[in-house]
């Protein structure tokens, strides 16, 4: 993947399918601490396309209850649906940044544009995002983007880009589940999506869950990586939308990333949920360069910032 990689930049500031302030700001963060000049400098062809217009929530009433800010969703997700497939038809990696987990309804609807079922999708996530207007909760789309890209809940979010679902359930692997709603464990079931919870992570370990995942994935032509830093434990990762304990560890969510680009043919990804109104001294910032440099086949951390400093 890396040999004449060629990277395009989509920043996503959406904030309207979270219930909270600060993850719009996550795309300009992530360029604040250095992710662009980073790669840069390892040689790579690199575009910034800059971020999609997105509404601000106080602008705007929420609407339906169930289904907050469909619309203004529905209508950045079609833009993002044109950018990525724009970006990977051009013979670019899309490199995501959002934003609230809602904006995979566009990404993998750009994605599928070009790949049609062929491809798979890595959803690296403390929750599965599989409600429906009909189970949800709290009403926030950032939980319904997966069950909506397998075709299931609004019809207008559903269709983004082109009708119908964009995926098949069997070419979905979540990764580190372990926060539920009740109906999403019974969706899961009901549509037989693989899935490894941060329990199933600590018996079976990454390379055993790798093992599985490249069986279930073979004789795809790309994955794309869905990447919800909520997944890490808040100690490593206190920038973070939801922030959970008992997430994935700084080295596991490393070692994760490092085996993903080992594996398999990685299309693109998406970061999304960093919010860095509460993170700590860049430390989520940081270790996002580091995860996108892992998945790139790239070393990148202390070590390297440390030289830079020796060097500059
Ligand atoms: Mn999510």
């Amino acid at each position: 993947m890396t040999e004449n990689l060629k990277i395009k930049i989509i920043g996503v500031p959406m904030d309207l399918g979270a219930f909270r302030v600060g993850v719009d700001m996550g795309p300009n963060a992530l360029r604040y601490a250095g992710l662009i000049k980073c790669i840069k400098k390892l040689g790579i062809d690199i575009i910034d396309i800059g971020n999609l217009p997105v509404p601000t929530p106080e602008s705007r009433a929420s609407g339906r209850k169930n289904l907050k800010y469909r619309d203004e969703i529905a209508k950045v997700s079609e833009e993002l649906a044109q950018c990525t497939q724009d970006a990977l038809r051009g013979g670019y990696f899309p490199l995501i940044l959002g934003g609230d987990h809602s904006i995979a309804i566009g990404s993998i609807s750009g994605v599928a544009g070009i790949f049609k079922k062929k491809f798979g999708v890595v959803w690296i996530d403390a929750h599965p995002d599989c409600n429906t207007p009909k189970t949800t909760l709290s009403g926030n789309i950032h939980g319904m983007s997966l069950a909506v890209a397998l075709g299931h809940g609004d019809s207008r979010l559903v269709n983004c880009h082109t009708p119908g679902a964009k995926l098949d359930p069997a070419n979905i692997c979540i990764v580190g589940a372990k926060d539920f709603d009740k109906e999403e464990k019974k969706f899961i079931a009901d549509n037989k999506i693989k899935l490894f919870t941060i329990d199933d992570i600590s018996d079976i370990g990454i390379k055993d869950m790798m093992k599985e995942i490249r069986k279930h994935f073979a004789g795809l032509d790309g994955i794309f990586i869905s990447l919800d830093l909520d997944v890490i434990d808040v100690a490593f990762a206190p920038g973070i939308g939801i922030r959970s304990h008992g997430g994935l560890t700084y080295r596991e969510i490393r070692h994760l990333c490092r085996s993903l680009y080992k594996s398999f043919n990685i299309i693109g990804m998406e970061l999304v949920e960093f919010n860095p109104i509460f993170d700590r001294d860049n430390q989520t910032a940081n270790l996002a360069i580091e995860l996108v440099f892992d998945i790139l086949g790239h070393e990148y951390g202390d070590y390297q910032r440390y030289l830079e400093l020796q060097i500059n």
